[in-house]
């Protein structure tokens, strides 16, 4: 079965949002494998956006994914990447439809509540990132 990092941002968790964002992908019938609150540190934020360290937002970006905890997550299902992405919504919650997280959710792209791995071998790296294989169910 395949899995994705999925994590409820800053703003979320400051937005009382976490329980919404996790509810949504239980009651869609996904598989929480592995969940924690952690405030990320600068290095694990800048080595989670690494392939973002050019683009103009990216210490934005790493100053707002470490100003206070998230919610780490590993989801288990089939076509899992699809349907998490699907569930999120575009990037830019402006073009985000509802019914999705950031269509119903979210209005800014800076702070947009979730992230969902963009593919099976960038989750593979995130959950390695994120979580010791201990910490995971098998
Ligand atoms: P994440 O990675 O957070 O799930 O978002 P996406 O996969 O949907 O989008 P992304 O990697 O292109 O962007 C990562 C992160 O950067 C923020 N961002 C993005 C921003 O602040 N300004 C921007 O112009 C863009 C493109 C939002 C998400």
């Amino acid at each position: 079965m395949e899995r994705s990092f999925i994590m409820a941002k800053p703003d979320a968790v400051e937005r009382r949002l976490s329980a919404e964002i996790i509810g949504r992908f239980e009651t869609r019938g996904l598989r929480l494998v592995g969940l924690k609150l952690i405030h990320p540190s600068r290095e694990l934020a800048e080595t989670h956006y690494a392939v973002h360290r050019e683009r103009p937002f990216f210490n934005d970006l790493v100053e707002f994914i470490t100003s206070g905890p998230v919610v780490a997550m590993v989801w288990e299902g089939r076509d899992i990447i699809t349907v998490t992405r699907t569930m999120i919504g575009a990037t830019n919650p402006v073009n985000a439809a509802p019914g999705t997280i950031r269509g119903d959710l979210a209005i800014e792209v800076a702070t947009n509540l979730v992230h969902g791995s963009d593919s099976l071998e960038t989750a593979e790296k995130e959950i390695a990132l994120w979580f010791a294989p201990s910490e995971l169910l098998p």
